[in-house]
């Protein structure tokens, strides 16, 4: 897929920095429970990785006042491409800053922070620490086991903007959600060889819907609802475990201990041919969001994090014009 000329080649997904309220109980949800492995710890600030991920983390855990997401970061090829990001962005006309080693998070050298047109914190970086190959160490896994980050979804009002914008960034188009007359309600985008890197779902924004973390099987996923369930910690499940429609994937939805929303997520399929072929689902379909008809509760639709500014504080909220939710399934005929 080729970006505009002028666009920073972006590689993935790379990490996302939540502010939670509460340091040990969000390690005890994403440590203990998760199976995310400690890289880094300082006061204030903690920094994880699954267990296949040879960089220095893809969560970062920052302790503040309210719930919220601090950026969304993805990984660029060269050193150049984080200049090209900066030139990028403030051609847009966006707010900018540079971060460099040691003034930013932990691990990552020089980056750009920027506000993206859809109202997000986003940072590109290429340099970042490299952390101990643990993909054969089965010893320390537990928990859920997650292997990597494997997404990010947010929350955005306009749809057609946000897939315009990432458009221009480079990234390819896996799957959508559509109207009968072609309005988007959501869509699936890509530059690593996944269904996705970021996904957009309509509603309030901006605001972060889930973050998309991979395990290597599905009886991983099972597990780690039965054991939210063992521990009478059921309340953090929100949804599934299901079956996709689209992606396919084997999925389950979980609140932590601050509300943040995770999907543990496994076996999507390959994406990185040159012609690969976006596929549309109709939004009356009753598979697309499970594969098994499941209906999709309202707090998944309606519930999501809010994102803060360069400046720490946080990003107004508009409403959206489309409602998925609201949506007749199968009434059609379709589902
Ligand atoms: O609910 S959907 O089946 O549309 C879906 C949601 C597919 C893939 C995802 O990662 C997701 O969060
Ligand atoms: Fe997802």
């Amino acid at each position: 897929m080729n970006a505009a000329a002028n666009a920073p080649d972006v590689i993935r997904s790379a990490y996302a920095q939540l502010v939670v309220t509460d340091l040990a109980a969000a390690r005890w949800f994403w440590v203990d429970m998760l199976g995310f492995h400690l890289q880094y710890e300082a006061p204030g600030i903690l920094c994880l990785r699954g267990s296949d991920e040879l960089t220095h983390h893809s969560l970062v855990l920052r302790l503040g006042d309210r719930p919220a997401l601090d950026h969304l970061a993805y990984r660029v090829r060269t050193p150049d491409d984080v200049d090209r990001a900066e030139k990028f962005f403030t051609d847009l006309g966006r707010p900018v800053r540079r971060v460099r080693r040691g003034e930013g998070t932990p691990g990552v050298g020089d980056a750009v922070r920027v506000v993206d047109p859809l109202g997000f914190p986003v940072e590109f970086f290429y340099d970042i620490d490299h952390a101990e190959r643990l993909i054969q160490r089965y010893d320390l896994r537990h928990g859920a086991e997650i292997a990597r980050l494997d997404h990010f979804n947010i929350c955005t009002p306009d749809i057609p903007a946000a897939y315009a914008h990432y458009k221009s960034l480079g990234f390819g188009c896996s799957e959508t959600i559509e109207g009968d007359e072609h309005e988007l309600y959501a869509a699936w985008m890509y530059r690593k060889q996944t269904v996705h890197d970021v996904a957009f779902t309509g509603g309030a924004g901006p605001r972060l819907h889930h973050l998309g973390v991979a395990t290597h099987e599905s009886h991983q996923v099972l597990r780690a609802a039965d054991l939210f369930g063992s521990l009478r910690k059921e309340h953090h499940i929100e949804r599934g475990p299901g079956r996709h429609g689209v992606s396919n994937a084997f999925y389950l939805y979980l609140r932590d201990p601050d509300g943040h929303r995770v999907e543990i997520y496994t076996s999507d399929y390959y994406t990185g041919d040159p012609d690969h072929e976006t596929y549309r689902w109709n939004v009356k379909d009753d598979r697309r969001r499970d594969f098994w008809g499941n209906a999709v509760i309202e707090s998944w639709y309606k519930e999501a994090t809010p994102v803060l500014g360069l400046d720490g504080t946080p990003q107004p909220i508009a409403d959206s014009l489309l409602d998925e939710s609201a949506v007749q399934v199968g009434a059609d005929g379709l589902g």
